[in-house]
């Protein structure tokens, strides 16, 4: 594929007899590169053009935190305490964890804000495009079996968790006082066989950006809910309703007639294009073979259609993964364009429960839950 920027860097290349220039524009494999989209925190995305594995590489998958990094991070003095409606409480190291039995799950983790950048009219927040998602190999122990030790009571609701990491936030009306990032997950899910307390990730300890030494990961639910830092859990016996919960990455429901806040949870069907990406020239009668990723909640991908005309005709794709619970699948389409000038592309999953992407962003989901059908356009030369 010769795009302009190849031609531009082959041309420069040329001009300079710099040949290491022709190297980086021909990179067609590798790992995607991360872009910073905030500093102090950082929060980077992962360049989704450079998509080539099912695996998102640690170095490559995004960061997104609210607040600075903890500063105690150090595995073997790292304590975390199990408390609230149990019977016994724990305060347990790392190494009273690795005693448990080991657990991998790959599972596909997207911001809620993933997308923002493409709400119209424009929203607070990262502006996230495509690259706040990937799809990793999680190690450590189910939750479910620290639970068991610490003996759940009957009376608890829910189980929250507290990362280490605190601060301050920016939306109004806002608490005084550093808040610390905090989630709470229904009594159900956090005893669900996929639910872990992670210490590994894709094979190396979990990088201190992803949460090391230790997170919570909860596969099927948007990122907030996965903790990293991971502290203190506590056994609760009324719903959580804190900031992170109600105010920060809640959306607006409905009891009966009246609105209510409503945290998030579980991760709504959505497709991305990685290639071609927003901006870039294609030639017209060559085909060009259309690639991306496919993800849902608790269901399977079960279909992505293509458009190559804004969201009027869909024609069909080809998964080339498998399906396979709380990751996401790969997908592919030849489209040979046949006119010129500006074309607006499209993608739309379809998942088992029969949830379709759908063609505009609902507004109770404010800025979050962005997996409408997302434009992407080119020009076709
Ligand atoms: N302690 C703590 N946990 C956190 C966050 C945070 O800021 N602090 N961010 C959450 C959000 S919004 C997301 S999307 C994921 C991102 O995980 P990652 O940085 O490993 O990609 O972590 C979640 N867990
Ligand atoms: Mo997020």
């Amino acid at each position: 594929m010769i795009t302009r920027r190849k031609a531009f860097q082959t041309a420069l290349a040329a001009a300079s007899g710099a040949s290491f220039l022709l190297k980086s524009a021909d990179a067609g494999e590798g790992s995607p590169r991360l872009i910073y989209r905030q500093r102090e925190p950082d929060n980077l995305e992962t360049d989704f053009s450079g998509i080539r594995s099912l695996i998102t590489p640690n170095e490559s998958f995004y960061v997104r935190s609210h607040f600075a990094t903890p500063p105690e991070l150090n595995p073997t003095s790292w304590k975390l305490t199990v408390e609230g409606a149990v019977e016994r409480s724990l305060d347990w190291g790392l190494n009273d964890l690795a005693g448990l039995p080991q657990q991998t799950r790959v599972a596909v983790m997207e911001c809620a804000g993933n997308g923002r950048v493409f709400l119209t009219p424009a929203a607070g927040g990262v502006q996230w495009e495509l690259g706040g998602v990937g799809n990793a190999e999680w190690k450590g122990v189910r939750l479910s079996d620290v639970l068991a030790k610490a003996g759940v009571k009957g009376s608890a609701v829910e189980i929250l968790f507290e990362g280490a990491d605190k601060g301050g936030v920016a939306n109004t009306p806002k608490p005084v006082e550093p808040i610390t990032f905090a989630r709470s997950l229904p009594l159900k899910k956090a005893l669900a066989d996929e639910v872990l307390l992670v210490t590994q990730m894709n094979g190396e300890p979990l990088p201190m950006s992803h949460g090391g030494p230790l997170r919570l990961l909860v596969p099927g639910y948007y990122g907030m809910a996965s903790v990293k830092w991971l502290k203190r859990i506590v056994a609760i016996e009324k719903p959580f309703t804190g900031y992170f919960q109600t105010v920060d990455y809640a959306v607006w429901g409905k009891l009966g007639d009246e609105p209510v806040r409503q945290p998030l949870y579980e991760m709504t069907v959505k497709s991305e294009i990685a290639r071609p990406v927003v901006g870039e020239t294609v030639a017209s009668g060559k085909t060009y073979k259309v690639a991306g990723m496919a993800w849902t909640g608790d269901a399977e991908v079960t279909n992505v259609e293509f458009s190559p005309d804004g969201g009027r005709t869909w024609v069909p794709t080809k998964l080339t993964s498998e399906a396979k619970r709380f990751t996401w699948r790969s997908w592919e389409c030849d489209w040979t364009p046949q006119q010129s000038g500006k074309q607006v592309l499209m993608s739309r999953a379809t998942d088992s429960r029969g949830n379709v992407q759908p063609s505009a962003h609902d507004g109770n989901n404010g800025a979050y839950v962005i997996h409408h059908t997302l434009p992407i356009y080119v020009f076709v030369t």
